[in-house]
């Protein structure tokens, strides 16, 4: 990337005196380019078409995200509420991280990544001339980059820098709420009476600007209630989940037809490959790919993904991608690097696979949401006593816990925007709660012998499996949305074999 041309001369030129706005242009000290004469400056003001976009569409899920604002609104009747996307991050000097939303943010507009940074939506209580009330939502936004100032080229999130930004008028159409420059917000929300929450943890700008007016017991409320608003998908949402399976699957594809590459090289040939996938077809994985090949299985967020890739071992990999709009799957698949499981791999696998097909089962409408993890649990502690890797009997196995040195983690949870979504619901909605359809989880169990334990015959060391699947629950039981990938081994080993050629 280039760097920025930067004025050396401190003080600003003629001409070029920023507005009086909330945010002076923010300009690097360390240009390695001499200063902007007048003569530029004046030149860079004028000489551009005018590319507004007049035939605009709104977004697919611009009806969903009213109903979602609808909802809001009436939990918090008269309440000011205040949903910032974030800003960027820094990554290192003058870098910054690819922007996401906040899930909050992106759930109530649809702002997608490029098109949300600094972004804050607010509700403000309104009456209506119906005599009903609720809220007016407006969506803040950076509008285009201004020409008059420079700003668009002289500041490092000009668009000449970072890309043309939607106007105002524009992503009114878009996502279907009146748009307000976001710089104006603060005075703004500084100014304003009465009650108001915020989601805290995305934008400091924000937040200062509200520090007298909130609380954190009542802005937790609001959090929650985001949450537990995103346990039951919506047709939108899981239509993007759906996309996001079948990315996941064909990013798989692509890694097992790259075995033999990352044997040459090392597990980073994998987490490669699957990237590609996921910036190809989505926005990016959803989460840090576990590409862990051998004994690394067994470190369950294996994500140095910096080992040997070796035939005869197994490659435990969980990747998702996310779509565009922020959905992500968790998949996760225990392949036999050469294509073929031996007889102890098999036997471990298949055992997984049992309590992986118990779990599913359990995976249906008015089921309790721990069932799932109770049915994959007894079956996994089933196999490790009948193995006599621990004495029975399973009850006692079960009322102990003791299966958990091996199965070691919860057998799924929620997904959506977050890999780990809903996750600031309460206990009594989530884990305590009751499976309704249109909810999606993860059904993932797994057995992990460490290669150091010495519990266990030492063919075992070393030996990580899991079988992750994103179930949806419907209206007569469930759905695998990553139904595409086999999970039988018999049928891995038939797809790996057809696909390595
Ligand atoms: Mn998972």
């Amino acid at each position: 990337m280039s760097e920025e041309l930067i004025r050396e001369n401190p003080e600003t030129p003629e001409g070029l005196e920023p507005e009086p706005a909330e945010e002076p242009i923010k300009q690097r000290k360390n240009g390695l380019y001499p200063g902007v004469s007048d003569e530029l400056a004046e030149n860079m003001k004028s000489g551009w078409a005018d590319t507004e976009l007049h035939d605009l569409r709104p977004i697919a899920q611009a009806e969903h995200t009213a109903a979602r604002r609808a909802a809001l609104s009436a939990r918090f009747p008269g309440e000011r509420l205040v949903i910032p996307a974030g800003n960027l991050k820094t990554r290192s000097n003058d870098t910054e991280y690819a922007f996401r939303a906040s899930v909050e943010y992106a759930y109530l507009t649809g702002g997608r990544p490029n098109e949300s940074t600094d972004g804050v939506l607010v509700l403000e209580p309104a009456d209506f001339a119906d005599g009903t009330s609720g809220h007016e939502a407006t969506i803040y936004l950076l509008p285009r980059s201004d020409r008059e100032n420079g700003e668009f080229w002289l500041d490092g999130q000009g668009e000449l820098w970072v890309g043309r930004r939607h106007s105002l008028t524009e992503a009114e159409t878009l996502y279907g709420i009146p748009a307000s420059d976001v710089r104006e917000l603060p005075a703004r929300l500084r100014e304003a009476t009465g009650s108001v929450r915020v989601v805290r943890g995305y934008d400091a700008g924000i937040e200062a600007a509200l520090t007298d007016k909130v609380t954190a017991e009542r802005d937790e409320e609001l959090r929650v209630f985001l949450s537990e608003a995103r346990l039951v998908k919506d047709e939108f949402e899981i239509g993007e989940l759906q996309k996001a399976c079948d990315s996941t699957a064909r990013g798989f594809e692509d890694v097992v037809r790259v075995l033999d590459k990352a044997e040459a090289t090392s597990e980073r040939y994998i987490e490669g490959t699957f990237f590609l996938r996921a910036r190809v077809d989505g926005n990016d994985i959803g989460y840090g790919s576990i590409c862990a090949a051998g004994p690394h299985a067994t470190t369950l967020h294996w994500v140095r993904n910096d080992g040997a890739v070796r035939s005869g071992e197994l490659l435990l990999l969980d990747a998702g991608v996310e779509t565009h709009t922020y959905y992500t799957a968790d998949v996760t698949r225990t392949l036999p690097i050469n294509g073929r499981y031996n007889e102890l791999q098999r036997k471990i696998y298949d055992a997984v696979y049992e309590a992986q097909e118990a779990g599913i089962a359990a995976v249906k409408p008015g089921a309790k949401y721990l069932d799932f993890h109770e049915a994959a649990q007894r079956v996994l502690a089933e196999k490790l006593v009948e193995w006599g890797l621990v004495e029975g009997p399973v009850e006692r196995v079960l009322e102990l816990g003791l299966q958990r040195r091996w199965t070691l983690h919860g057998t799924g949870h929620m997904l959506g925007m977050d890999v780990h979504d809903c996750a600031a619901a309460r206990r009594e909605t989530y884990a305590d709660g009751v499976l309704e359809p249109g909810m999606c989880l993860t059904v993932e169990p797994g057995l992990y012998f460490q290669a150091d334990d010495l519990t266990v015959p030492e063919e075992y060391r070393g030996i990580g499996v899991r079988i992750e699947d994103d179930i949806l629950v419907t209206a007569d039981g469930n759905k695998n949305l990553s139904a595409a990938l086999p999970r039988r081994a018999d049928d891995v080993e038939a797809w790996m074999a057809e696909l390595k050629g």
